[in-house]
């Protein structure tokens, strides 16, 4: 079961001048930094608010850190914009083979590190309407509301 928005990911060529407009436009403040290597990404994540399962909504800020990965790929044919939707489950891996049993395809076998100490699966855009769609399980167990 998906039981909010955790991150919106938007793809940027300079992750500090992305993160500098998001704080003097709209007043966010980098909660979290790191570097995904098998995801090819430097990653911030901005917060926006608490939610009633006790975790927290975010923007994602992704600059690439190769150019053979995903977010590379994705600003060199649409530039700079929103890359995919993540939503929060308290059970990835039961959720990405509840999709996955409805015929749409999950593009990792088995869940793998996301921000923050999270597991992340990817569902492939063209069986989401065209959004590249995240679900998220974050660090900590389940999370409450299932
Ligand atoms: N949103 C919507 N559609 C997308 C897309 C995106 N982010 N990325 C690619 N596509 C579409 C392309 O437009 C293209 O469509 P057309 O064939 O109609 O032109 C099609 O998918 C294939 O495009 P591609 O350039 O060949 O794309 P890739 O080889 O990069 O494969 C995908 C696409 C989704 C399988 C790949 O990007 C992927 O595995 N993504 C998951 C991992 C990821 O994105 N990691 C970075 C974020 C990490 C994090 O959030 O922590
Ligand atoms: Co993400």
């Amino acid at each position: 079961m998906l039981t909010r928005i955790d991150h919106v990911g938007i793809a940027c060529f300079d992750l500090d001048a992305t993160a500098d407009m998001y704080r003097r436009v709209h007043g966010f403040e980098v909660a979290h930094e790191e570097v995904n290597e098998e995801q090819g990404v430097r990653e911030a994540m901005l917060r926006v608010n608490g939610t009633d399962d006790g975790h927290a909504t975010y923007l994602q800020l992704l600059e690439p850190v190769r150019e053979d990965s995903p977010v590379a790929r994705f600003l060199a044919r649409h530039g700079e914009g929103v890359h995919h939707i993540a939503f929060g489950t308290g059970d990835v891996v039961g959720a990405a083979a509840e999709i996955g049993a409805k015929g749409v395809r999950v593009l990792d076998e088995a869940p793998r590190p996301g921000s923050m100490g999270s597991s992340i699966a990817f569902l492939h855009p063209k069986d989401c309407g065209g959004v590249l769609t995240e679900l998220v399980q974050a660090a900590g167990g389940s999370g409450g509301a299932h």
